[in-house]
């Protein structure tokens, strides 16, 4: 999978993804990250992006044509002609980022990312190339940076190869919906809290069972809107009933 990055703050999403599993993924060449400084396409003299908006107001507004010809560049560059790449701009006002997106998104073979600043990106520009509008949630930032690298993050950990344990993606999406149960390591005892005795008793019928119960205990006390889609057996119901 490759992913393209538009964004006037290049070194801020290299830097970062460099880093940790995104980055040995890179190294391994299973995926691959392109920045593209819009700042480069600006046929501007003093290499300007933005400009006041029409109609007045706060801020500044990025101009629609440093954005299309980074956005060609980007083309450009893209073997398969035939299948136009998904544009993902970055923005509060899209859908909301979730795991099903990300694993959806996971399928595509190029992934482009636009990132805004300022009050926005001239509105001729995104209705010509952008195909998907998302958010990360309900609050508001300064850019689309960070965004872009949290669904990179994400969506790098459903392409086969990126995690070291094969087993753990699967894992969690067999867990859909409920919250992963808690994790102990070594030593046995730290400051006088023990390890719960089931995980070191070998007994793996009834580890199971108690991870299935923290799973269940968690998201009802933590996410209790996440038990409406959670795939649960009679047993998990039956158990739920005894927390209320
Ligand atoms: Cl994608 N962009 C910005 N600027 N703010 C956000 C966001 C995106 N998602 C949540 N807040």
């Amino acid at each position: 999978m490759n992913f393209y990055v538009l964004t006037l703050f290049p070194d801020m999403i290299e830097n970062a993804m460099k880093e940790s599993i995104f980055g040995r993924a890179m190294e391994k060449k299973i995926l691959s990250l392109k920045t593209v400084n819009i700042r480069d396409f600006t046929n501007d003299k003093h290499k300007h992006v933005d400009d006041y908006p029409y109609g007045g107001g706060a801020g500044m507004v990025m101009q629609a044509e440093p954005v299309y010809n980074a956005y060609q560049s980007v083309l450009d560059e893209i073997t398969d002609k035939e299948k136009k790449p998904r544009v993902i701009y970055l923005t509060p006002q899209g859908k909301v980022f979730d795991q099903k997106m990300s694993e959806e998104l996971a399928q595509e073979e190029n992934l482009i990312f636009l990132c805004g600043h300022y009050e926005g990106i001239d509105e001729r520009v995104l209705e010509m190339i952008v195909t998907d509008n998302v958010s990360i949630g309900d609050y508001v930032l300064t850019g689309g940076e960070l965004p872009a690298m949290v669904m990179m993050d994400s969506i790098s950990r459903n392409i086969p190869g990126v995690l070291n344990n094969e087993v753990s993606a699967e894992f969690e999406s067999f867990h859909d919906n409920l919250l992963e149960y808690p994790q102990y390591t070594r030593p046995e005892e730290f400051m006088g809290k023990k390890v719960p005795d089931v995980l070191l008793s070998g007994h793996h019928a009834n580890i199971e069972k108690w991870r299935r119960e923290q799973s269940l205990i968690r998201t009802y006390e933590r996410r209790p809107d996440l038990l409406e889609n959670a795939e649960l057996s009679k047993k998990d119901i039956a158990f739920l009933k005894t927390l209320c």
